[in-house]
């Protein structure tokens, strides 16, 4: 965000203080978090003073404020959460002495100044900053500093954790507090979590850049929310393929699983508060001002231009483009003017200084080229403007020149457009998050200096009644889809998710249920436990054969078979071989290949399956060829099946390929006594009627038990789960939806949880 007028995030979360929503009063309480809170205090003693951040963040809280005496919001509570930069003495003297606006509670945390600024102006800016807006040249990759990062973070949710009351919504800020949502999901598991980004997420070529552990950590960070926005598609898309890439998540459209849980990724373009810039064109301090500027401009078009000091806003490219407009177009020499007003920013990093000098050299350069005694083209400002200023110059703008070389939004533009009542041409970068909205706009590449200068000419030739349409669709589109109606749509999104999320949760096993099985174990005298072994007993590995058991494994199978009144049954996709060399020893009974082999406790292995396995020469050939076209993908061979594995594929190419092969297998399986199944990450071709819930009704019927309970974690577990869900325990690992009655939502939650089952066993029935 932008250091001081940049304040969009303040800005917006005034309004949303100031939206009296009947949606949002099902929440307890609203909880903002955002790097700087939107007070900085003044001076010391009985001279200090509070002094709310200016611009758009003042304008918020007004709007806030106006808002709530009318909109009958009734007690909803907001709290905001952010740093200060201020003592906590100086903090405290302020609250004791009321200086704070008594709207909403503001909740302050305090960095240590040192990590503050490694956190903040070092990762935040020299490191997210530049990647997040393709700058990698000037990404610095500096440990201390992503250190200081994560410690911050961690001292916003110890912050959060501390004053969070059940039912509260916790809405997260932008780049610098991109880990927060996974320590408040660790900390508070069931919180309900959004987390905005209000920069680009740039395509996974540029994020992979990052370190390996920082990336991770960073995904995995926003992964703790529930709904993760964006302004436009393409950072969505971007965010959810490096999320694939990098820590495997699966998703579907915007919808992501990881860890057992569930979220969104959606797109939620930034609106402004336009009813306020059209109220501006009725105010008189502005008139005056509009009034003044154009007796000052008389007889020339003015080009205007306002944005923060940033490498990001292209200015060089701008003054090179105006320039070049200057050059290519000397008939407009004297009629034209460049007001080009820069906000101070980030003055404390040297490219920041750097950058502020060489735009002023341009400047000096143009004006000096092009002056005449009688005209002057470029009036450079380096300051900040009052709401009333920046509103007249709006208005009195024949056309706005915005041209950053990225941005995430840019509110600049739709401002503009908000304040144009009867002239007035938009030219915009493309590389804008508002380009994908503001298609009326004259749109450029800002780098294209010629482009530049002859949308110039295009814009100030415009014929007034296409300026007046082009600007009366977009703010119709600006009017309808202004900041309140951002807030709500996210707010209302998030409660979808959350409620999506509790509702496929009443299903996770939890303390209760949990004993209850216990206690129906501990009663019984016969029980048949059915455990699939990939991804349940064992995690998934690269290559199946990785996946051999570890020895706590072991260790618990020999001592949970060693009850005789257990029957423990490994039921499994593996082939009859790879199940005797890794558990042969043990008094288990052994399921292979879903069920085409069945070894029972201290017998040797059956075939279950009478036909010949010759139509596997038939169908390995098409296997063969899918392995060659993508690469990664193996082929497992087992007596009676074949699958085609492809869990180390690109995710995309993999599943693309998958859905290819599956199309390929179904027509040649068509009329045949064979069946293709859609596992996770693999194919495979087997005879119809060998499945695991066949061979767990088989195993049922065989034993009887008075106790039944089996664990799966992949989609040809769902056949045992369906044939056994009202004689056992049913229980899904991982968040997917299941016909289990339980989920577990992990792996490793899988062993924690049989060993209760020993325990058991071990005290006396109470
Ligand atoms: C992030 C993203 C995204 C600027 N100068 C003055 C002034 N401003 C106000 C403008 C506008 C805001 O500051 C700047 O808008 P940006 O869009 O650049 O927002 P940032 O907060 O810097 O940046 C950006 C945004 O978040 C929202 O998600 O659009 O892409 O980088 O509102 O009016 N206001 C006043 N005087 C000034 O001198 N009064």
């Amino acid at each position: 965000m932008g250091d001081r007028f940049g304040g969009s995030v303040c800005r917006l979360a005034g309004l949303i203080f100031g939206q009296k929503g009947r949606r949002m009063s099902r929440m307890n309480r609203l909880i903002v978090v955002s790097n700087r809170l939107p007070y900085a205090i003044e001076g010391s003693g009985e001279q200090m003073q509070v002094r709310q951040s200016s611009g758009g963040l003042v304008s918020a809280i007004k709007s806030y404020f106006e808002r709530s005496q009318t909109g009958g919001e009734g007690g909803l509570e907001k709290v905001w959460v952010g740093s200060v930069d201020a003592s906590t003495d100086d903090w405290k003297q302020a609250r004791e002495r009321n200086l704070f606006p008594a709207d909403f509670s503001i909740e302050p945390v305090f960095p240590d100044k040192a990590v503050y600024e490694a956190y903040y102006n070092g990762f935040c800016n020299s490191t997210l900053w530049p990647l997040f807006h393709y700058f990698p040249s000037l990404t610095q990759y500096r440990s201390n500093e992503f250190d200081a990062y994560i410690s911050v973070n961690q001292l916003f949710a110890d912050t959060i954790v501390r004053l969070y009351r059940e039912g509260d919504v916790i809405w997260v800020h932008d780049y610098q507090l991109m880990f927060l949502p996974h320590l408040l999901r660790k900390a508070l598991p069931d919180v309900e979590i959004g987390f905005f980004l209000h920069i680009p997420f740039p395509s996974y070529e540029m994020f992979r850049l990052l370190p390996t552990g920082w990336k991770q950590m960073l995904l995995r960070g926003m992964l703790g929310a529930d709904l993760i926005g964006f302004h436009t598609h393409d950072y969505v898309q971007h965010f959810i393929q490096s999320a694939k890439m990098i820590l495997h998540v699966e998703n579907q459209f915007n919808t992501m699983q990881y860890e057992g849980r569930t979220m969104r990724a959606d797109l939620f373009p930034i609106g402004i508060d336009y009813g306020r810039f059209r109220q501006a064109l009725f105010n008189e301090v502005t008139a005056n001002i509009s009034v003044a500027l154009e007796q000052r401009f008389m007889g020339q078009r003015i080009i205007f231009s306002v944005d923060r000091l940033d490498y990001t806003k292209g200015l060089i490219s701008r003054l090179e483009g105006f320039e070049a407009f200057l050059d290519d177009k000397p008939h407009w020499r004297e009629k034209v003017v460049f007001i080009l007003n820069i906000i101070p920013s980030r003055d404390v990093i040297s490219s920041y200084v750097e950058m502020r000098r060489e735009v002023e050299e341009k400047v000096s350069a143009v004006n000096g080229r092009f002056s005449s005694l009688s005209w002057q083209p470029i009036i450079y400002r380096y300051n900040h403007l009052g709401f009333e200023e920046l509103c007249a110059l709006y208005q009195s703008a024949d056309v706005a020149l915005i041209t950053p070389l990225r941005d995430g939004m840019n509110l600049v533009a739709k401002e503009y457009v908000a304040s144009c009542l009867d002239k007035g041409v938009l030219i915009l970068s493309e590389l804008t998050g508002a380009a994908s909205e503001l298609n009326e706009a004259i749109q450029v590449n800002p780098t294209d200096t010629a482009e530049v200068a002859d949308a110039i000419e295009t814009a100030l030739t415009m014929p007034i009644t296409e300026q007046q349409n082009r600007m009366a669709f977009m703010q119709r589109r600006l009017a309808a889809y202004d900041v309140i109606k951002w807030i709500t749509d996210f707010i209302d999104m998030l409660h979808q998710v959350k409620a999506e999320r509790d509702r496929t949760q009443v299903n996770v096993l939890d303390g209760d249920t949990t004993t209850q099985i216990i206690n129906s174990y501990r009663d019984a005298s016969k029980r048949c436990i059915l455990l699939d072994y990939d991804g349940t007993l064992s995690p998934y590995h690269k290559l199946p054969s990785q996946a051999k058991p570890a020895k706590e494994v072991l260790q618990f199978l020999e001592e949970f078979s060693a009850d005789p009144s257990n029957e423990v049954v490994i039921i499994s996709g593996r082939d009859a071989d790879t199940l005797s060399e890794w558990l042969g020893d043990l008094p288990l009974t052994l399921v292979a290949e879903h069920g085409a082999l069945i070894r029972y406790k201290g017998g040797e292995w059956q075939e279950q399956v009478t036909e010949s396995p010759a139509w596997k020469d038939q169908i390995r050939p098409l296997l063969e060829l899918f392995v060659t076209r993508c690469v990664g993908s193996f082929i497992e061979e087992k007596r009676n099946t074949l699958a085609w594995h492809y869990r180390n594929t690109h995710p995309d190419l993999g599943f693309n390929r998958s859905r290819e092969l599956r199309n390929s297998l179904l027509q040649f399986t068509a009329n045949t006594p064979l069946q293709v199944i859609d596992g996770n990450k693999v194919l495979e071709v087997r005879l119809v009627g060998i499945d695991k819930g066949a061979s767990a009704q088989k195993i049922a019927d065989r034993f009887q038990p008075d106790f039944m309970m089996c664990l799966g974690d992949d989609t040809t577990d769902e056949d045992m789960f369906r044939v056994l869900r009202d004689r056992a325990y049913t229980i899904r690992v991982g968040g997917a939806a299941t016909e289990a009655r339980y989920t577990l939502r992990t792996q490793t939650q899988v062993l924690p949880l049989l060993r209760k089952l020993l325990v058991t066993r071990a005290q006396p029935a109470s």
